[in-house]
């Protein structure tokens, strides 16, 4: 079966001010479905069709470099937009991932510090990531398409820290895109449905 581009699970202007319409569509309907029209053009060939895209993104790594960087961004975009809300971030998350965060990371600030910290050290284009390793949380960080599955890793938070994810809204500042993203726009349901099911 083919990869598909899934619809936005909002409409083009719901994250404005925090996100623009003009990002969305950007991002979304260029950068999301060249990776997808990628993918499918590259698996072909490669024996991993009809595979899950977690399956695809496992086994392209180190083997596949060029349908890696499609399905891998494939599959991180498929999340990116769900893990976005209107009206979200910031403190409003639910109890049972607060007390996660309290046990593994120390406090919800703590999280939000390392979180923005390690978006803003990604040299170049990356993500950083809130995921569950050996049943603890993490963050973590990683440059391209790469993402935490790859390192035995589940992501259950991720922000994509590539240049056309802000450059529109936020020119170069990228700290500011972090801090918006953290503060407005995580959609902290959707990260607990990932960690209860991780
Ligand atoms: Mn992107």
């Amino acid at each position: 079966m083919a990869f598909e581009l899934p619809a936005l699970p909002y409409e083009y202007d719901a994250l404005i001010p925090y996100m623009s319409r003009e990002t969305l569509e950007y991002h979304h309907d260029k950068h999301h479905q060249t990776y997808v029209t990628n993918s499918n053009n590259l698996i072909k060939q490669s024996g991993l069709e009809g595979q899950s895209l977690e399956e695809v993104v496992k086994k392209s790594f180190g083997a596949n470099q060029a349908l890696f960087n499609n399905v891998a961004q494939h599959y991180n975009h498929t999340h990116f937009w769900k893990w976005m809300k209107k009206g979200g971030g910031g403190r409003k998350l639910p109890n049972k991932l607060a007390r996660a965060l309290d046990s593994d990371l120390g406090s919800y600030d703590k999280f939000r510090e390392d979180f923005l910290a390690f978006g803003g050290m990604q040299f170049g284009s990356g993500w950083a990531w809130l995921v569950l390793k050996d049943s603890k949380l993490e963050i973590m960080k990683t440059s391209n398409g790469e993402n935490p599955l790859v390192h035995g890793a589940k992501p259950i938070l991720g922000v994509d820290v590539w240049e056309h994810s802000y450059y529109i809204d936020y020119r170069n500042a990228r700290p500011k895109y972090l801090e918006a993203f953290v503060d407005h726009l995580i959609n902290w349901d959707y990260v607990l449905a990932l960690y209860e099911d991780a």
